[in-house]
This record gives structure tokens, C-alpha cells and sequence, in this order.
């Protein structure tokens, strides 16, 4: 039997142990599965209480079964869900009872989604925005993808797609009149207006979206300076917890170190480097080199220097000063200064003294570089790429049709083609295996 018309099976829960797990179960086997675990039948989409055994009739686990025929569940198929309790010996006896029926497999990642995106059940974008929902570690991302997942780009781009066949159509029509004198001016023209409107429609999808898609990667800032100078110190408070070691001997940090915050809805990547200075220490050396690697990677460097020393830093992307251990200074207070040409702040990361300004600033850099205001509606760099692929052709065509209907259809076909691949419609098995394999496994 081929894998793609096998059941299949998967945890779609957490890890173990947990209070409740989700086994579910996908396919034309999901019925008999059920019956012959539950030793009855379930009433669809109503939950039953069972006791479920395996092949030797011993019981596996008192449960709530679910029971969706297809093509009324997630994946298209018949769907059956078991509700276990979430020890790791109930779900060995689970996956071993599963397991022993012929014609079930375990899932490969995405596999349910995937089995859902081919029953019609969501297109291409509705799918990754169920990855991003799923992966969304910020408030900001949870709502980003679940714009996605709703279909509000893949609606604007059936929508787009429709109207481009419709021109299309107009203009094919115009070019099998052509022999017949006047006809395709009454044609083209209103095809021409269509694609106009669509084009600018779409010029502002793609405008107005300016950094939506780095939501779903965060933004990365790289803690960087000399040795000993409270890197390691500064990562920790803003995480809040001791991620990195910090001591008095120069050159502790070997490693790059790295934690997710969230400012304000934002995802921040904040990364803890060695320090830089010329060492013999073949392992520090080692550090040194990438330290300057991700500092040079990130989209913003907090140049931590001393606050009694005058610092020296690498130009490059932007960089903050960071004056740290004024507690050591008697002078100016701490806090943010917007100097001339270059942000600079004084901290005392072993007090907190400063952080606060630091932080409001840093969540400020986020809000400009994720671009301010509800999220939009392009969440990754292939929707943006296809879409900017079909702003091209309609331009061309609409560039071309002077010169010949036939060009212009040809544009025209262009267009609804890489429409098309973004909704997942056409041409896509390249790109399927590439998405998908990023899923979990049972989703
Ligand atoms: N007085 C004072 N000491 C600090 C402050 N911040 C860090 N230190 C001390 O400075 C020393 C070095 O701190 P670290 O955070 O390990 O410095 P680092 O920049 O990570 O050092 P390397 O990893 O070796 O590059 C430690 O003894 C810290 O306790 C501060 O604000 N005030
Ligand atoms: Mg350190």
C-alpha cells in the first residue's frame, strides 16, 4: 500500500509525562482502530468514555474517545482521537497496540496537515500559518499567524487569482476576434482596467507589509565589547535568570550564549559573546572569532564598554555604547543619552541602575525595525517573493499588450500561476516537502 493511503498515527500532545495526551489517528483504518481498541463504537464528534485494550484484550488506560468521520475532520479523513492519561507506559502500550493493526504507520512530521492541505481542507498559507500559530512564542506572532490561518491572505489571493483568469480570458477572447477587424479594443480595454487595479491592489499588500515576515525570526542583539567588561552580567538580568557565567577573570565567556526575550509582543534573540581582545588561548581565540561572527550577523550591537574607560568600537550596523559599572564612577547619573551621533546609555548591570531606559529603548529599536501597527498580512519570504512575481508580470503585460495580445496572455498566465503557488494550487510538490517537514509531529 502506498504510504499516502496508509493510516497513520501520532502523539499530538506534549512530551510526557503530562496530565492528558492526544493520540490521533488518520484514515481509512481510524474506524475499525477505534472499534476494536474501545471495544465499541463512538457517536461522531461526541466524546465517549472507554477502556481501551490491546491486541492480548489487556487494558491499555481508562480514555475518551472522539470519533470525526472524513471528510468532516481536520485531515479530510476518518479521524479518530484518543484522550490517555500522559504517562510514558500508557502511550508505549498505546503506540504498541497501534502499531500491531496492518496498515498504520506513525506520522511523519506535518503529516495531518499536510493530508488536511490535500482534502482541500486549507491551502498552502492557511498551513503555515498553522506552523507559525504553533511555533508563535510572542503575542505579536500569535496574532500574525492566526491572521494567516484564518485565510485572510489566502482570501485576498483567490480573489486576485479569479480576477487575473478573468482578464486573461478577456484578452484571449479579444486575440480570437482579431481576424474579424475592431472587436479587441472592447476587450482589452476593460481587461486592461482589471489589471490595473489588481496590480496596485497588490503593490499595496506588499508595500504596506515592509517587515511583517521578520516577525516570525525575531530580531537579534549581539552584547559585545571587551572581556570583563559585564556582558555575561547584562544578559543575565535581562533574562532575568543566570544563563551565562559571569566572574572576575577576563575572558570567561567562550561560548556564544544565547535566550529569547519578549519586549513588548516582540521576539528578541539577545546573544552573549567573549569578549575581544588578542589572546594566545587557542580556545578563546576560537571564541573571539565568533563573537565578532554573530556581532557582525546581528541587527543591533549594545557595545558594552567600561564607564571609566573611553571605549573604542567596530562601526558596521547600528551600535549602541553601553557604559557599564558607574557604580564604580561617582558622576553622572545613569540612563539614556541621545548624543549627537550615536545612542549611548550608562548602566550598572550588577545594580539595574539604567536598565529600565535600556530596555525602552531597545523595545522602541523593535517597534521600528518590526514596523509599528498591526501585523500584515505577508507572513513569509515566499509569499512575498510570489507576489512580487505576479506585481511583474501583470506589469509587463500591461507593458505588452500594445505589442500583441498573445504577450500579454502569456504574462497574464504568468501571474496566475505564481498565484497559484502561493495558495499551493499548482506546482508545488518541491515546495511542500520543504514546508512541512518543519511542522511537529501530529499536527
Ligand atoms: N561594580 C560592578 N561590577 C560589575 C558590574 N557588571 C559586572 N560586574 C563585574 O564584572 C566582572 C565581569 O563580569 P562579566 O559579566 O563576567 O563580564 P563579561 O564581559 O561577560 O566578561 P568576559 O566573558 O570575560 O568577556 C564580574 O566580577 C562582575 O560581577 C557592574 O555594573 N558594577
Ligand atoms: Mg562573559
Amino acid at each position: 500500500m502506498h504510504p499516502r493511503d496508509q493510516t497513520i498515527f501520532a502523539l499530538s500532545s506534549g512530551r510526557p509525562p503530562s496530565a492528558i495526551a492526544m493520540v490521533r489517528v488518520s484514515g481509512a483504518e481510524a474506524g475499525a482502530v477505534l472499534a476494536a481498541l474501545a471495544g465499541k463504537t463512538a457517536a461522531p464528534r461526541t466524546a465517549t468514555r472507554v477502556l481501551l485494550r490491546g491486541a492480548d484484550r489487556q487494558p491499555i488506560d481508562d480514555a475518551v474517545a472522539l470519533w470525526f468521520p472524513g471528510p468532516a475532520s481536520a485531515t479530510g479523513e476518518d479521524v479518530a482521537e484518543f484522550h490517555v492519561h500522559g504517562g510514558r507506559a500508557v502511550l508505549a502500550a498505546m503506540f504498541a497496540a497501534l502499531g500491531s493493526f496492518e496498515n498504520l504507520r506513525p506520522a511523519e512530521p506535518g503529516e495531518f496537515t499536510r493530508r488536511g492541505f490535500e482534502n482541500g481542507k486549507l491551502d498552502l498559507t492557511e498551513a503555515e500559518g498553522l506552523d507559525d500559530l504553533i511555533h508563535a512564542d510572542t503575542d505579536r506572532q500569535r496574532r500574525q499567524a492566526l491572521r494567516q490561518l484564518k485565510g485572510l491572505l489566502g482570501d485576498r489571493v483567490r480573489n486576485w487569482r479569479a480576477q487575473t483568469i478573468e482578464a486573461s480570458a478577456l484578452i484571449e477572447a479579444g486575440i480570437d476576434f482579431s481576424d474579424e477587424g475592431d472587436v479587441p479594443g472592447e476587450l482589452i480595454v476593460p481587461a486592461l482596467a482589471k489589471i490595473k487595479t489588481l496590480l496596485s491592489e497588490i503593490e499595496e499588500v506588499l508595500a504596506a507589509e515592509g517587515q511583517s515576515e521578520r516577525l516570525r525570526d525575531g530580531l537579534v542583539v549581539a552584547i559585545a565589547g571587551p572581556p570583563n567588561v559585564g556582558k555575561s552580567t547584562l544578559i543575565n538580568q535581562l533574562a532575568r535568570r543566570d544563563v551565562a557565567i559571569v566572574s572576575p577573570h577576563a575572558g570567561t565567556t567562550r561560548d556564544v550564549i544565547e535566550v529569547q526575550l519578549d519586549l513588548d509582543g516582540y521576539p528578541v534573540t539577545v546573544i552573549d559573546t567573549a569578549g575581544i581582545r588578542e589572546t594566545d588561548d587557542p580556545v578563546e581565540q576560537e571564541g573571539v572569532r565568533r563573537a565578532r561572527a554573530r556581532a557582525a550577523e546581528a541587527d543591533l550591537v549594545l557595545w558594552l564598554a567600561d564607564a571609566a574607560i573611553e571605549p573604542t568600537h567596530d562601526g558596521g550596523a547600528p551600535v549602541w555604547l553601553v557604559r557599564n559599572k558607574i557604580d564604580l564612577v561617582v558622576g553622572r547619573p545613569a540612563g539614556g543619552d541621545e548624543a549627537p551621533a550615536r545612542m549611548e546609555f550608562r548602566i550598572s548591570a550588577r545594580r539595574g541602575d539604567g536598565l529600565p531606559e535600556l530596555i525602552s529603548a531597545l523595545v522602541g529599536f523593535a517597534r521600528d525595525y518590526f514596523g509599528a501597527g498591526e501585523a500584515g498580512l505577508i507572513g513569509r519570504a515566499r509569499q512575498r517573493k510570489l507576489l512580487q512575481e505576479t506585481a511583474a508580470s501583470l506589469r509587463r503585460s500591461v507593458d505588452v499588450v500594445g505589442k500583441g495580445e498573445e504577450l500579454a496572455a502569456e504574462e497574464l498566465r504568468a501571474a496566475a500561476h505564481s498565484l497559484g503557488r502561493l495558495l499551493g494550487r499548482v506546482d508545488v510538490e518541491d515546495v511542500l516537502d520543504v514546508i512541512f517537514r518543519e511542522f511537529c509531529v501530529g499536527k
